[in-house]
């Protein structure tokens, strides 16, 4: 996948929403440049004091994120770096990251950032890692996703409960009351 097409999105506030971070440990230059990218959004879109959770690989990141979804979070960004070795293991954990924040985000309705490189070498994932010489910062990237993810969902579900509460059998027959006394 190219980094090209990237939309350019402009900060809202979120300051409002419980936003974690849970990051891996593997690769700590790369990590280091998306965990800073991650901060620069959180500060950016009113975020401060946000945890930052670490796990030792990537293949656990699935597991502290669907438990910070239970507990009620409106989003967590998950940062990882999977680097191809010569054995299937890549595959393995990469698919494991993916389909486990996925399903999070589905089984949670929770909005994940998902901030998971998976390079063929460290060049690639250093030139992703928004460090001063990368092309791309998908630590940033992956944190405004999730935080614009999180404002809509929050939005959606106040419409909805707006909606219901005018069609509530108490709001039809105060409606009523009122349209009479007029
Ligand atoms: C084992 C392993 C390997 C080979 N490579 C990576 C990697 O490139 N990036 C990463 O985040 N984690 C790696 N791991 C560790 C696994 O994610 C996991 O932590 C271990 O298999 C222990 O469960």
């Amino acid at each position: 996948m190219s980094g090209e097409g990237s939309p350019t999105i402009d900060p809202i506030d979120c300051s409002d929403l419980r936003v974690a971070v849970v990051a891996a440990t593997w690769h700590t230059a790369v990590m280091d440049g998306l965990l800073a990218g991650a901060e620069k959004a959180l500060a950016e879109y009113g975020l401060e004091g946000v945890a930052i959770h670490r796990v030792p690989g990537s293949f656990e990141l699935s597991v502290v994120a669907a438990t910070l979804a239970a507990q009620g979070y409106d989003a967590v960004v998950a940062l990882g770096v999977i680097i191809r070795g010569g054995t299937p293991h890549f595959e393995y954990v990469s698919a494991a990251a993916t389909d486990g924040l996925n399903r999070v985000a589905l089984d949670h309705q929770v909005a994940i950032g998902f901030g998971v490189l998976t390079c063929d070498n460290e060049t690639q994932a250093m030139d992703r890692a928004g460090l001063p010489h990368s092309r791309e910062d998908k630590g940033y990237e992956a944190t405004t996703a999730a935080l614009h993810t999180a404002r809509l969902l929050k939005d959606i579900r106040r419409s909805e409960e707006h909606t219901s509460e005018l069609q509530s059998p108490m709001y039809l027959v105060c409606r009523l009351l009122l349209e009479k006394k007029k």
